[in-house]
């Protein structure tokens, strides 16, 4: 190796490293620390989703490093949404143990109002490199998924009860119509047309995206219903029990398999 290449590498490797270490020695985000009872399963979920959204993290900024230059900025992205829930869910834990356990639906809320644009972004980065990005594209995706999570928060929430005593479902139904669209988008024609294109490792993104999307967010409305007495024989603890699934697949996993599509590309 030259000697350029080599000095190049070791300072990305230096910045990897330095950007992971002052992810991990961020104390202040760590409020009081509650005790986790050994039969505190939603408890137990919650530490667990802390934990894997740090490791992913310091992962994707890591092998940022080794992927070819056109992934980088797919990369930093992935890193972003799991970086921005390890922040939340670093408070959603304490709220979730607290004695008498609350459910921190704030953050909650407010987490996936930030990772979810992001991941829009992210997807924007996989339709432009098959050729099927446009602006209005991008506009509409991140008008739907904001819909999508305003009126979750409202019908989860109770804050702004303008349907009455159908407040809980009407606006799980909205929420519905605004993911309905986003995935109205992903499938349908001219995205289909486009997505014959791209090398192996965007072919795999774009197939992961459109999966991921349907299926792992498909979570999501299913842990609302289980959590708002939608569907009987649930409750709140099963509702983030579920959400921090759902949270893994979608954030985790996803940049997971960003990171795989971008090593196909490699060489
Ligand atoms: C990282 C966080 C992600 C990917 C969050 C995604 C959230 C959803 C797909 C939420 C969807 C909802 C519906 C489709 C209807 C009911 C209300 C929501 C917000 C739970």
């Amino acid at each position: 190796m030259e000697l350029k290449q080599r000095i190049d590498k070791r300072k990305t490797a230096i910045f990897g490293g330095s950007m992971a270490l002052a992810l991990i020695a961020l104390p202040s985000v760590t409020a009081e620390t509650q005790i986790l009872a050994e039969n505190d399963w939603v408890g137990i979920s919650f530490w667990i989703a802390t934990a894997m959204m740090l490791a992913s993290t310091v992962f994707f900024l890591v092998e940022r490093q080794n992927v070819p230059d056109k992934w980088k900025t797919s990369m930093t992205v992935a890193a972003l949404v799991t970086g921005v829930a390890w922040y939340h869910y670093t408070y959603m834990r304490e709220v979730a143990v607290m004695d008498g356990g609350g459910s921190p639906l704030v953050y909650r809320y407010i987490d996936w109002l930030i990772t979810v644009p992001l991941q829009v972004v992210e997807f924007y980065l996989i339709m432009a490199a098959i050729g099927a990005a446009t602006f209005a594209m991008f506009r509409n995706l991140m008008g739907a998924s904001i819909v999508m999570l305003v009126a979750g928060f409202f019908g989860e929430s109770g804050a702004w009860d303008v349907f009455g005593d159908m407040s809980t479902e009407i606006w799980w139904v909205i929420g519905m119509a605004g993911w309905g669209y986003i995935l109205y988008a992903l499938w349908q024609g001219d995205v289909k047309e486009a997505s014959a294109s791209g090398s192996d490792g965007v072919q795999f993104a774009f197939t992961s995206m459109r999966w991921i999307v349907t299926v792992g967010w498909a979570i999501y409305p299913l842990g609302y219903m289980m959590g708002n007495d939608m569907i009987s024989g649930f409750d709140v603890d099963d509702m983030n029990i579920i959400y921090n699934i759902a949270d893994l697949v979608n954030k985790t996993a996803f940049g997971m398999m960003v990171w795989y599509a971008a090593t196909m590309d490699a060489e």
